[in-house]
């Protein structure tokens, strides 16, 4: 009798997790709130066998009576700094895959007619959250934010706030077993406690409307608000102060003209200050307004065919080998992006911090941002299409105000199957029910040459529900050309906008030797390659971008060479250490020439 009670008890546990987990919803613009930042050190336990939570440390009880011990502390042990993965942190954890627990004690003054929610920016790669010894919440997926609801359960003085982080690989997990980038672990972005007014705004997407050059449409989403409430949106510069009522599911909206409207473009970043508030809540941030469609082979940028000068990085600073977090990390990603001529980023291989996305709308770089579909995914598993459904709309609920987001990226390099063909189409669905003013992009790798047409081609129906097809092809690395580039000719998705997405070689910074050898590891061999690629480009008649692969030399441990890779891919244009290959300058030559066209 006793296993049915206590199966039922962990399917109500199990439920209860998957409640908490689904319903994240998210207050939008964080940083423009009164916020608590919780970043610093934490202290730490590294729990290799998971014992932590069955003798719940989380309560972190400390003996009273003379025959009390406990088997663990968090006091005077581990500390590590949160933002932060745990890999660069120490060097027992650099290959470290398991669970850490994360504590820390902070006080919360008592606010009355107040809401406060715990934010954390991103936790990689699945978490556990417990206040003051109960456990609050938990959140799947390391490259997105989520929130828990405090109010009523903080003390003014020593909450102690646990988070059991765990970064295992699992077949169900996004992405799975194998990815060519290095799984770090730990509280990876900005944790903060966030306070807002009991009746809050708690979302806004404005933006300019799809097909229009002047009209700016605005939703409002207030909590705790009574039907009726007004909502003023000002936009100070435009002459703007519209009030709007809630109805009764809180919701306000709004369309209007605005008259000299300079619109957001790289060459002219502009922002607008915005305020929406209301009798009890007040936020302001910078927002632009630009159009973005297709028409034809064409992308068009406010009213412009535009060519992509794109290219990639992983959220990650090569010389600390370790997760970029900071605003100033941001800084060093995108002046390199800046420096190589770009007009676009391809952020790879999922959503990055909130600092480089923010950083790169005010520096002019348009925006590509995917959620790690990446080879591997169990496409006909249920659970992990929810899982998938929910990290796009948490990603494009974070950013769906930055008009810098040019691009919702659905998946990279998969091959044709029905559950692959309905997982992708429930997110798109999953995008256009939050966003419908972004193109819709997924990068394929299937791209191949048929010989007797003497063309390259494609043959994956699903390119047709995109609105740009992408294309990664490693022409002159994993495949060798079957004739010169000059004649080498592509004949795919013609109709549509195509971006190459990917290409490139390894080379090793500073090593020389000839340009026909590829296993020469050499800046000569690297850049022989990107120019036959940049001459086949020349053969792409629906050619409208092109995004290296890729900015800097990253860390993967799908590579073992050990005199050349060491765990490294090289296929940067810039070295780990920061030193730009020959091909950086071919690269250079080619944006600038494109600029003057
Ligand atoms: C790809 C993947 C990218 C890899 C790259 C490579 O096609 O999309 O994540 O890092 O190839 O270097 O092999």
């Amino acid at each position: 009798m006793k296993t049915p009670i206590k199966f039922i008890l962990s399917f109500a546990l199990l439920l209860l997790a998957a409640a908490d987990i689904a319903a994240q919803e998210l207050i939008t613009n964080v940083y423009g709130r009164d916020v608590q930042s919780l970043n610093g050190k934490w202290d730490a336990i590294v729990d290799l066998y998971d014992q932590g939570r069955k003798n719940k440390i989380y309560l972190n009880r400390r003996p009273e009576g003379k025959t009390d011990f406990y088997e663990y502390s968090f006091d005077n042990g581990l500390r590590l700094d949160v933002p932060s993965d745990w890999n660069c942190q120490m060097p027992e954890l650099k290959y470290y895959e398991g669970t850490v627990w994360y504590a820390r004690r902070f006080d919360a003054p008592e606010q009355t007619g107040r809401r406060q929610f715990l934010y954390f920016g991103a936790v990689s790669y699945r978490c556990r959250v417990y206040l003051n010894g109960e456990e609050i919440g938990a959140h799947e997926g390391g490259f997105t934010p989520f929130e828990i609801e405090v109010t009523g359960r903080l003390r003014p003085e020593g909450n102690f706030l646990a988070v059991e982080v765990n970064n295992t690989r699992t077949t169900d997990a996004i992405p799975a077993m194998a990815f060519d980038w290095w799984n770090y672990g730990g509280i990876t972005r900005d944790v903060m406690l966030v306070s807002v007014p009991d009746a809050f705004i708690r979302d806004y997407f404005i933006r300019l409307g799809k097909d229009s050059d002047d009209r700016i449409d605005a939703d409002v989403q207030l909590a705790g608000a009574a039907a009726g409430t007004a909502v003023r949106i000002e936009i100070p510069e435009l002459n703007v102060d519209r009030t709007v009522t809630a109805g009764a599911t809180g919701t306000a909206s709004a369309s209007f003209r605005v008259r000299r409207l300079q619109r957001w473009s790289p060459a002219d970043p502009k922002l607008y200050r915005v305020i929406v508030s209301t009798d009890r809540d007040r936020v302001e941030e910078s927002i632009g307004f630009r159009n973005i469609r297709t028409e034809g082979e064409e992308i068009v940028l406010n009213g412009s065919p535009v060519f992509l000068k794109s290219i990639s990085f992983h959220e990650e600073i090569p010389q600390r080998m370790g997760r970029a977090h900071s605003e100033a990390d941001a800084v060093m990603l995108l002046s390199e992006a800046k420096a190589l001529g770009c007009n676009m980023i391809r952020l790879a291989h999922y959503p990055q911090n909130e600092h480089i996305v923010r950083l790169a709308e005010k520096m002019g770089f348009l925006l590509w941002e995917e959620i790690p579909i990446w080879q591997g995914i169990d496409f006909a598993n249920d659970p992990t299409r929810e899982k998938a459904g929910r990290m796009i709309r948490e990603m494009v609920t974070r950013d769906k105000n930055r008009c810098a987001l040019t691009f919702w990226g659905v998946a990279n390099e998969t091959q044709p199957s029905g559950p692959r063909n309905a997982f992708l189409r429930h997110l798109i669905a999953c995008c256009r029910e939050i966003d419908d003013t972004r193109l819709i992009v997924a990068a394929f790798d299937l791209v191949r040459f048929d010989r007797q047409r003497q063309l390259f081609v494609m043959d994956d129906p699903f390119i047709g529900e995109l609105d740009v097809v992408a294309i990664n092809k490693y022409m002159g690395w994993y495949h060798p050309w079957p004739l010169t580039p000059d004649k080498a000719v592509w004949d795919v998705a013609r109709g549509k906008p195509l971006i190459i997405s990917e290409f490139g070689g390894e080379a090793l910074y500073g090593q020389h030797g000839p340009a026909d050898v590829a296993s020469s590891w050499s800046e000569e061999y690297q850049e022989a390659l990107y120019r036959d690629n940049l001459r086949m480009f020349e053969n792409i008649p629906n050619l409208r971008g092109v995004s290296p692969w890729i900015l800097f030399d990253f860390r993967s441990p799908f590579r073992f060479h050990p005199a050349n890779q060491e765990g490294w891919n090289r296929k940067g244009l810039v070295s780990d250490q920061g030193y730009r290959k020959k091909a950086w300058y071919l690269m250079k030559a080619y944006y600038d020439k494109i600029k003057r066209r």
